[in-house]
């Protein structure tokens, strides 16, 4: 099993319970309706072909998850068929000519996805808006590939979303799906996605070494704490292990609801949850072995 990957969802699952506990607090000093509250996000980052999707997808399968969760899938589709135009072809035949427009558009479905609104306690995110400048157009403007004016004009735009006030870009946790470069590019090679036909061992390389020197270096800003995660193993035999989890944490949803109607202050709350659990203390115990097995 993975290291580190049940770790990455304990803590997603930790932050949906914290999330409702704290909002309901706040509520209660406020008067703000619980829902009006951001979602505890999460990016999930990583090489092409790395497991990003396959991550995610867990997060939709299970209903218990996919209540509290907001998986929102990278915007693949939306750059294959812009009326017709498929701009992640164009970009990889011409990368001269179509980089930047292929990068703007990407930029521009990163922020609706950073943007959407969602009710849920957590938002699951594939990739951002961060990955999209750290790395590809980073890559683009090194090899060559993209003029440093055209770079400019996005790194403008890209710092100007940042610093607006009146977006809400904040990320909470970033997942690092960390792969060697021989094993994404097998995996691209499989699944034979068929505009990604082009892309050879040096790009799938040099994308490596830039998701390294951002999210372990730190060489570009970092926006929230990091989690690696090894994911040189196959990750999409792990339904076993969300259901178990899944199964395990709707009990002290349940339990979370009745403290809900009673508007009880936070660590009133968690207390009265883990007294109020069948086997109390106990159950927790059982809960974290199960992650920590899982390894
Ligand atoms: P990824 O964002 O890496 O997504 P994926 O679905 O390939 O990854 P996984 O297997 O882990 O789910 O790449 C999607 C495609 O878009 C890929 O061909 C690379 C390209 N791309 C860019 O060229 N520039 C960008 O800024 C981004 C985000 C992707
Ligand atoms: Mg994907």
């Amino acid at each position: 099993m993975c290291q580190n990957f049940s770790e990455s969802v304990s803590r997603i699952l930790t932050a949906v319970e914290q999330h409702k506990a704290r909002s309901i607090s706040l509520a209660a000093e406020s008067q703000v309706p619980a829902t009006s509250k951001r979602p505890f996000t999460v990016m999930v980052e990583g090489n092409i072909g790395s497991g990003k999707s396959t991550y995610l997808k867990h997060f939709t399968k299970e209903t218990k998850l996919s209540d509290n969760v907001e998986v929102v899938m990278e915007p693949v589709e939306k750059w294959r068929n812009l009326n017709t135009h498929n701009l992640l072809q164009m970009m990889y035949e011409d990368p001269c000519r179509w980089s930047l427009t292929f990068q703007t558009y990407v930029q521009l479905t990163m922020l609706q996805n950073h943007t959407l609104h969602t009710d849920k306690p957590v938002k699951l995110m594939e990739r951002s808006l961060h990955s999209a400048k750290y790395c590809f157009a980073e890559n683009l403007r090194r090899t060559g590939k993209m003029p440093e004016s055209e770079y400019l004009v996005l790194t403008r735009w890209f710092d100007f979303m940042l610093q607006s006030e009146d977006l809400d870009l904040t990320v909470d946790l970033i997942v690092y799906l960390k792969t060697d470069p021989e094993v994404a590019l097998r995996r691209l090679r499989e699944r034979s996605r068929g505009e990604e036909h082009l892309i050879d061992e040096d790009y799938i390389r040099d994308l490596h070494s830039l998701h390294e020197d951002w999210l372990m270096e730190k060489k570009f800003p970092v926006p929230a704490p990091v989690l690696v995660v090894d994911a040189n193993k196959d990750i999409s035999d792990m339904t076993e292990l969300f259901r178990v989890i899944s199964d395990k944490w709707s009990i002290s949803e349940d339990d979370e609801r009745t403290e809900d109607k009673e508007n009880t202050p936070e660590p009133a709350v968690r207390e009265a949850v883990k007294a109020k659990r069948p086997g109390g203390e106990d159950s927790d115990r059982k809960k974290k072995s199960i992650l920590s097995n899982s390894n």
